[in-house]
């Protein structure tokens, strides 16, 4: 069997012990490389002075790591610069939140040269090469440069834009030629594979059809390859030891009341602003709720060096601070809002404990929370989910309340009906939920995307 070679921006292994808030991508990769024989490579996460090119080879969880250190102009330009001061939003939509700089475009180029130097050497020839997420799109050209001649697939975690919102990007076209280099291109969803279809066939004066896209002289498949969670692993954790005490604390702190959980990364794209208004808004216009509910928002902060992300935060806690300014009583708090990252395993407990989850990203490329929030509940007495209609695991997950996050009125009423659903249709809409992300999990997703990467045709000539 061939050996999967994943590469990613970061390389952080999650553990279920201590605290982390490496997002969804480091959490689903993890589970994915699990029992394979393969690697991960990537950046360490430290920054030195000057680029060495040193590769550390380390093995934790079973999974071979291999990871460099960057350069703190690399970290400046390609991680802080190109991929979130400019990627990140134009993917969610946020044109008003991009960047662009061409020292940032410059940066990008720069890692991506890097990563392939430093990788090429550690590639077998019957290796498979697996490339992740929006930071490294021009990653298989520079292999195929360096004469790599195996399979290249790649898998984008976020959104991809609509065309027209694609094209205020400066060089989006070589953008796009770069994904053409790849032998396999995966979506979450229908939608983004529309939005690439659509660039494809309107702006790059391609075709795509069946799967197959051909444009600027080259031709690549897409699919897509909705993520999963690493379902019995959850499962599992969300009924261990620190679960059961996480439970059992946050049960204790209820006191018989119902909690409404959010779990996000403090990212704007989460929708946490929006969030809280349309609380603050339930709490006015359904005062019998005063008292007798309360809303956790957990949100470890994330890319803190962004002025766009100390921004949020600055709103977030103003917010926070008039909402319990405005309803709290000396013996209730309408609003608990933690800036922490809690171990999976407590997380998994504080998922059980709560009456519902409110998920309601204004964009998201698919959504673990809502996957780990369904897989955590107690069969006997489920919890009720909350989900954006624009989360990708909307697609899938139609048992839940699915709500337009930008509308405050509709999630106020979905939260109300939350809390009064009867146990009957909590347990019906449940078991929905349950079965899809035990079938459509991790483990799954890498076995339907590593298949179609092995069924394609022989890889591309190279470019250089
Ligand atoms: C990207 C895409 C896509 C959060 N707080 C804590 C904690 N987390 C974990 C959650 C979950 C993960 O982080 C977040 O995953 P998401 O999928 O919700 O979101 P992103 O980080 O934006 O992930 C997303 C994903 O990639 C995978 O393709 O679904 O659309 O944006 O696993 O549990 N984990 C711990 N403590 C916390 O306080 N341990």
């Amino acid at each position: 069997m061939s050996r999967i070679i994943v590469i990613s921006n970061r390389v952080a292994m999650p553990s279920n012990g201590s605290a982390g808030s490496q997002g969804g991508l480091a959490v689903a990769i993890a589970a994915a490389l699990k029992e394979y024989r393969g690697m991960w490579f990537g950046w360490s996460g430290e920054s030195t002075s000057e680029y060495t090119g040193a590769i550390s080879i380390a093995r934790a969880d079973d999974v071979t790591t291999a990871t460099i250190d960057l350069e703190e102009q690399d970290v400046e330009e390609y991680y802080n610069g190109y991929a979130n001061k400019t990627l990140w939003p134009l993917f969610h939509y946020r044109l008003d939140l991009v960047e662009f700089d061409r020292a940032f475009g410059a940066g990008y180029a720069r890692v991506n040269q890097r990563f392939a130097d430093a990788v090429t050497p550690l590639i077998e020839p019957d290796d498979l090469v697996w490339i992740h997420d929006y930071h490294l799109i021009p990653l298989a050209r520079e292999l195929r440069a360096r004469g790599l001649k195996n399979r290249i697939g790649f898998f984008l975690h976020t959104p991809w834009p609509p065309a027209r919102l694609l094209a205020t990007l400066p060089h989006h076209e070589e953008l796009v030629e770069c994904l053409m280099t790849y032998d396999l291109i995966g979506f979450q969803t229908e939608d983004w594979l529309d939005s690439f279809r659509s660039y494809i066939i309107g702006m790059a004066g391609g075709s795509g059809s069946d799967g197959v896209f051909s444009a600027y002289g080259r031709s690549a498949r897409a699919g897509v390859f909705p993520i999963g969670i690493d379902a019995d692993a959850f499962i599992a954790a969300a009924h261990g030891p620190q679960a059961d005490a996480a439970h059992a604390r946050i049960v204790h702190s209820i006191a018989g009341r119902k909690m409404i959980v959010g779990v996000d990364r403090l990212d704007y794209s989460k929708g946490i602003e929006d969030r809280f208004l349309a609380y603050e808004r339930f709490l006015s216009d359904h005062p019998e709720w005063i008292g007798n509910t309360f809303l956790l928002q957990i949100a470890p902060p994330t890319r803190a060096g962004i002025g766009s992300y100390q921004d949020i935060r600055e709103r977030l806690d103003a917010q926070s601070g008039r909402i319990n300014g405005a309803f709290a009583d000396v013996d209730w708090v309408p609003l608990r809002y933690v800036n922490r990252a809690y171990p999976r395993g407590e997380l998994a407990g504080i998922y059980r404990a709560a009456a519902a989850a409110l998920v309601t990203p204004l964009r998201d490329g698919m959504n673990l929370v809502a996957k780990e929030y369904v897989a955590a509940q107690d069969p006997d007495d489920p919890g009720v989910l909350i989900l954006s209609k624009f989360a990708g695991a909307a697609t899938q997950m139609t048992a839940a309340l699915l709500v337009n996050p930008f509308d405050g009125h509709e999630v106020m009423e979905a939260m109300h009906q939350a809390l009064t659903m009867p146990l009957a249709e909590r347990q019906g809409r449940w078991q929905e939920l349950f079965e899809g992300v035990q079938r459509d999990d991790v483990l799954a997703w890498r076995e339907c995307y590593i298949a179609a990467l092995q069924d394609t045709a022989e890889p591309v000539a190279a470019t250089a």
